[in-house]
């Protein structure tokens, strides 16, 4: 995610639609699509109060933490690693808060063993993290770099040496760049290469038992980097976002089949960021109905139910304004067969909601953390899940993303915000259990402070607060509570 441009002003003068308005991009943004039903927009929450006793977890209930590849390793340009697009988005200074870039970030590529064991210390029963392609392929395709996959084998290594299953994203945004000349996602064959990177990884770590994630928020990348332009590669064109949303689903699709000719142990399943949309006054259904399709059922719907929704494209508020046309092109006979390939999880990513308004705007009705595009809403993630369990069902779900932000850029360790999100959110998550959820653990986003994307390194979202000149870590209250809620498997009211 990251914070939230403005959103590509849309006016449609022959139908006399009215432009977008700029919080509709911060819900995109938003981390994580909710998905609504195929039928309707979410419905307004319930009020509901935790009981007096501690809420406990099933006893295999995972918790973990996660970060991701360039946000978190530096070393862009060691051992061989090829540039990315945001080695190359990150060069124009002005794309970036501060003008920084993914280096050192927090040092984790030659810090892995420590950050390990400072999970370990945590109680933390899983770590996500994700593999840079260009480290793995330089080029995107062709000669392997051994030194690439013998980084990544260390990870994991070290990771499954203090009981910590590896939780492995294989696409976190960072396409290597000599596939972004090609074309990147708007071109239907780094599908392919993307299947020759997976095969690579699984034939390389799949003995190891591990959940893998195909992709990582195809929303974020596709409407953030190729139609808002604040994300790498930095395009403003609604369908180049579209073919990027068609092109990522459908090179999951064909990771998940690679997956299984592997034979690699352990789970896959992809990453949606989801967006519950609630509509302000009855007049908004319509709007948050396209919202909640372009947000959440675009990606829902082929995977789990393999067919596109038909409200998410076209020139209407909320929509994705490109030609629906030119997007059903692109979907050649067999597309949907291999993009609904079945997974054995859904990994969904939650950050909180979104109001949509009778013009079928999205609009602020939560307060906001330091990143504007975030609306607080601890009940909106049980709607989140309980419309799931409803709309597609029998799938188990993992929160593979979940947190907020310090409110300042400054290094802090006293986050009592943060206690009382994740304390918010891990209640909501047990009653969505309690009432039947297949949801089988909670990751915390993020581990460390980290490099946030176009805001650089002003934005910190670990529960581990990094100093990015020394490289120390120092945990913050919110890792103490955190860890207690492990010990315990258990969430208490306050
Ligand atoms: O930092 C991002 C992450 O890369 C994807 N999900 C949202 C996080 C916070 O913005």
């Amino acid at each position: 995610m990251t914070d939230s441009p403005a959103r590509p002003a849309t006016t449609i003068a022959r139908r006399g639609f009215l432009a977008l308005s700029g919080s509709a991009v911060a819900a995109a943004l938003a981390a994580c699509t909710a998905s609504p039903s195929p039928t309707g927009a979410t419905p307004t929450p319930t009020p509901w109060t935790p009981p007096a006793e501690p809420m406990t977890f099933p006893s295999d209930y995972v918790w973990g933490t996660a970060t991701s590849a360039y946000q978190v390793e530096g070393a862009t340009t060691l051992d061989g690693r090829g540039p990315s697009v945001w080695d190359t988005f990150t060069a124009t200074t002005a794309n970036i808060k501060g003008g920084a870039t993914g280096e050192p970030a927090a040092d984790q590529y030659h810090r892995y063993e420590a950050d390990a064991d400072l999970m370990a210390d945590l109680g933390v029963g899983a770590y996500r993290f994700s593999v840079s392609w260009s480290r793995i392929l330089p080029t995107g395709s062709g000669t392997v770099n051994q030194a690439g996959v013998d980084h990544y084998r260390a990870v994991v290594d070290a990771l499954v040496a203090r009981g910590i299953r590896p939780a492995i994203t294989l696409f976190h945004w960072d396409l290597p760049q000599a596939l972004q000349d090609a074309g990147g996602w708007t071109n239907r064959d780094t599908t392919a290469r993307f299947a020759e990177y997976a095969r690579v990884l699984f034939d390389a770590l799949g003995d190891v038992e591990a959940d893998w994630f195909t992709i990582n928020e195809p929303k974020t990348h596709a409407f953030v980097g190729h139609w808002y332009g604040v994300h790498a590669p930095g395009l403003t064109d609604p369908d180049a976002a579209a073919a990027a949303v068609h092109h990522q689903l459908l090179a999951h699709g064909l990771a998940v089949q690679a997956f299984r000719a592997s034979g690699a142990k352990g789970r896959i399943g992809i990453a949606l960021n989801l967006l519950p949309a609630y509509p302000t006054d009855p007049d908004a259904t319509g709007g948050a109905e396209r919202v909640d399709a372009s947000e959440n059922r675009l990606f829902l719907d082929p995977v789990l139910l393999g067919a596109y929704p038909t409200d998410a494209i076209g020139p209407y508020p909320g929509s994705l304004p490109a030609d629906a046309t030119a997007f059903e092109a692109l979907q050649l006979t067999g597309d949907l067969d291999v993009i609904s390939e079945p997974c054995d999880l859904l990994a969904i990513q939650y950050y909180g909601v979104t109001g949509v308004d009778a013009n079928g705007n999205t609009v602020t009705i939560e307060p906001t953390s330091a990143a504007s595009w975030q609306q607080i809403r601890a009940d909106g993630l049980y709607d989140l899940l309980t419309r799931l369990r409803d709309d597609y069902p029998q799938i188990p779900i993992l929160i593979t993303e979940n947190g907020m932000p310090d409110p300042l850029p400054a290094v802090t360790v006293d986050d009592p915000y943060r206690i009382d999100y994740l304390r918010t959110h891990f209640q909501q998550a047990a009653r969505a259990i309690g009432d039947g959820v297949p949801l089988i653990g909670h990751f915390v986003w993020s581990l460390l402070d980290n490099f946030e994307w176009a805001e650089g390194y002003a934005q910190r979202w670990g529960i581990v607060a990094v100093d990015f000149v020394t490289q120390e870590r120092l945990p913050k209250a919110s890792a103490g509570f955190f860890s207690d809620v492990i010990a315990a498997n258990a969430v208490s009211p306050d």
